[in-house]
This record gives C-alpha cells, structure tokens and sequence, in this order.
C-alpha cells in the first residue's frame, strides 16, 4: 500500500499563536510528508509492503532485516505525526478532559494539574529528539502512564496505546521558540483537542 498524509483537522494558521503557522508548514509538508516518501520507499516491493505500519510496528520482528531500521524510523515518523496533528486544534475554551479520561488522570496522577506538570517535565527533560506520551500499558493492566520515546520510536513497539503526545523533535519549535523548549509545552497545553483524545482513549479502553 502506499501512504499519503492525512488531512488536518485545521488551517495551518489554526494554531497561532502557540505554533506558527510557518512551522506546522514546514512541519507538515516537508518533515511529515518526508518520513511518508521514506517509509513507502523502504516497504515498496518488500514482502511486508500490504500490512499495515500500525502492524508491523507492533510486531517489528515481521520486519525483514535489510529494512527493518528504515521501517521504524520512517513508519514511526509517519505514525507519529499522524496522531499528533489528530489531538491538535484551534485554542478554544475546553482547556481540560472531561469524563472517564478525566477520572483515569485524576486517579492515576492525583489531580489533572499534577498529571500536566508530569507530562510537561518528561517532555522538557527527554534527551535529545523524541516524544512525550501519555499511553495506556497493555502489560501492566491498562494502566495510564506517562513515557517518552527517542527519535521516532512509537509506543506501539512497546505494547503501548497512545492517548497523548507531544513532539519535541527541535522542528515543533525551532522557529518560534528557538531553544526554548519549556515555552513551547506550556503554549502546547492551548492547542490540545481534548475532544479527539477523549475519544482516542474510549476507543482504547473498549
Ligand atoms: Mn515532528
């Protein structure tokens, strides 16, 4: 099969003034649209080019060898992004989650501000290139946790169901906020579409 970019929920501009419009361009059309080009590259042809990526990266065995790095890193970039523009939206009023995920967070991490300052500090302390999630860990009784992966590692090699993300590869926010990494998580708190990750998790847990 050959993978394109999803559409997104929004207009690039949707996002400002927290991300600017420039980088979810860039971020979309060259970045996303790249790790695309590369992961259908690498599966054409191949013996594992029909199972899907979410697939194949929960089984990354099934992978042949020859290709087996290059399906990670482009798959998971592809993948990644996917679900990160997917929980993304125009700054509105709805600033928190409602319903069981919001029963989940508070029971898991005492309170949804305790569970945002958790999140915020693992995005801001990861190493170098990579993602900060809140998962559901099928291993450990559908717990909720909160993990980071380097580059594009997805949780779903782990055994893990994304229900949040945050992309702190220097591309989310080089333009904007130069090095400033801790400026671009709070600002990220603004944009999230609690709607759609309400739904990500009822789909998780059902
Ligand atoms: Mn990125």
């Amino acid at each position: 099969m050959i993978y394109t970019l999803p559409k997104l929920n929004f207009n690039e501009e949707d996002l400002e003034p927290y991300m600017d419009k420039e980088t979810v361009i860039v971020h979309y059309t060259k970045h996303h649209q790249t790790y695309t080009d590369k992961l259908n590259a690498a599966l054409k042809g191949s013996e594992v080019e029909d199972i899907e990526i979410t697939e194949l990266l929960s089984n990354t065995n099934l992978i042949p060898e020859n290709i087996r790095t290059a399906v990670i890193n482009n798959g998971g970039g592809y993948v990644n992004h996917n679900f990160f523009w997917n929980i993304l939206k125009k700054s509105d009023d709805k600033s928190e989650p409602e319903g069981i995920l919001k029963q989940d967070i508070e029971k898991t991490f005492g309170s949804f501000e305790q569970f945002k300052e958790k999140f915020s500090a693992a995005a801001l302390n990861h190493f170098g290139s990579g993602w900060a999630w809140l998962v559901i860990d099928l291993a450990e009784n559908n717990k909720l946790k909160i993990i980071t992966t380097q580059n594009q590692i997805s949780p779903i090699s782990d055994g893990m169901i994304p229900i949040l993300t945050i992309d702190v590869w220097e591309h989310t926010y080089y333009l904007k906020y130069k090095n400033k990494r801790v400026d671009f998580i709070s600002a990220f708190w603004n944009i999230v579409n609690w709607d759609k990750v309400e739904e990500v998790y009822e789909n998780a847990k059902s």
